[in-house]
């Protein structure tokens, strides 16, 4: 870092690709690179301006006056250029636009909304584990259960029609690769686009959605004119496109977790109470979010940089997830320590509305398996899905040992 007169701060470049493959099989490095690098980073091959400490990605999350969604939260500036799909009326808007979508999603996915399902989750989550379990000890947990569950009962409870759920995690994929740069992995699914965007735009509408989803819920909320009925599909898009990876690559990271820390599986199975802070400490440890942008909307001095108006600002959720400034020990998986505060599920105005949805999966999952199954060992290398933004899976192959 070099101090000029004025007492601004030119931060140290890297001229790293945090989208390249073989970082996003295995960010730890950078993140320690960046984090210690400085409080900013300028990365020259993107031109933005990077946040990795806790401190600073922090202060960016909760000040959306000035550092902005509503220029897009991936590379693409809405400003200069024209986004692949509508921008969602949520995680790409700022107030006073993205008030009442919030306000609409926030009281359909609010815990006291979700009590009904409960029941319902439960033992489906029982179900899956007991046919899992009656196949042999030896499975991949990422595709027999992490991946399994929420396709399970996500769609259901949206209102989904039976026909072509198996475009959800494509469509998932695709978009959370849309929020980095045009490289190869953008490139390898630009022949699904429209395909699936049609697919998924097709199941907004109001008459392909059941009657007592999240998706009719909305649409119920345009009637009353809390939305207009222009917004109503937007909407429920950004539950298919949130609601799906999201959760399934969070089961992956808790799932491993647990294969990789016996004495914590033990823990859980103790105290079942447990499940949810766990769900929320393997968010902390693996950020399946990994990153978003935001966009300056005035010359933006943090810790002595000048980040130019207009400009995107990458931050790191997964590097301050695991600042050790923030956290002690912050590598460790401890069902011991209080993670709340972690950026796992973003911070302020935009933090994640579906946060109630994915622990009650979670919950229902993790208590199911934990009075059945001892102990999760691994058997072979777990298999990582690069994807732009995900910090995703391919395989988590275990072998479990049945409780007496
Ligand atoms: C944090 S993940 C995410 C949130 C919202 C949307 C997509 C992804 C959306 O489309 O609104």
């Amino acid at each position: 870092m070099t101090e000029t007169l004025e007492g601004t701060v030119v931060p140290p470049a890297s001229d790293v690709d945090p989208f390249a493959v073989e970082v996003l099989l295995d960010p730890e490095p950078l993140h320690r690179d960046l984090r210690e690098a400085g409080p900013v980073v300028y990365l020259s091959r993107y031109d933005v301006h990077a946040l990795a400490r806790y401190e600073q990605v922090h202060a960016a999350l909760v000040d959306w006056q000035r550092f902005e969604s509503g220029a897009g939260v991936g590379w693409t500036n809405f400003r200069h250029e024209k986004p692949w799909r509508p921008p969602s009326l949520l995680l790409e808007a700022d107030p006073p636009r993205h008030d009442a979508p919030r306000r609409v999603l926030r009281e359909i996915l609010a815990p006291p909304a979700l009590r009904r399902l409960r029941e319902t989750w439960h033992a489906a989550a029982e179900e899956m584990v007991d046919r899992v379990l009656a196949d042999g000890p030896e499975l991949d947990a990422f595709t027999a259960l992490a991946k399994a569950f929420p396709l399970r009962v996500f769609p259901d409870a949206v209102g989904l029609g039976p026909d072509g759920r198996d475009n959800l995690l494509p469509y998932g994929n695709m978009a959370f690769n849309a929020f980095g740069p045009l490289n190869d992995l953008v490139k390898a699914d630009a022949h699904r686009v429209a395909e699936l965007s049609a697919w998924v735009n097709a199941q907004c509408r109001r008459e392909a959605l059941s009657e007592d989803g999240f998706g009719a819920r909305i649409w119920a909320a345009a009637d009353r004119g809390d939305l207009t009925h222009e917004q109503a599909p937007l909407v429920v898009r950004s539950l298919l496109t949130a609601g799906v990876d999201t959760t399934v690559h969070g089961l992956s990271a808790a799932l491993y977790a647990f294969a990789t820390h016996p004495e914590q599986w033990q823990r859980l199975r103790e105290r079942p109470e447990l499940a949810r802070v766990a769900f929320d400490e393997a968010v902390r440890w693996q950020s399946p979010v990994q990153t978003f942008f935001r966009t300056a909307t005035t010359d933006v001095r943090v810790a002595g940089t000048v980040i130019p108006e207009g400009t995107k600002i990458l931050m790191f959720l997964g590097a301050a997830n695991r600042d050790p400034d923030r956290w002690t020990d912050p590598d460790q998986f401890d069902l011991a320590r209080d993670p709340s505060g972690h950026v796992g599920f973003g911070m302020g105005i935009h933090q994640c509305i579906g946060q109630h949805v994915a622990r009650l999966e979670a919950e229902v999952l993790l208590t199911a398996l934990a009075r059945r199954v001892e102990r999760i060992e691994l058997t072979d290398t777990p298999h990582r899905h690069p994807n732009n933004t995900l910090r995703s899976w391919a395989s988590l192959p275990v072998r479990v040992h049945p409780a007496a």
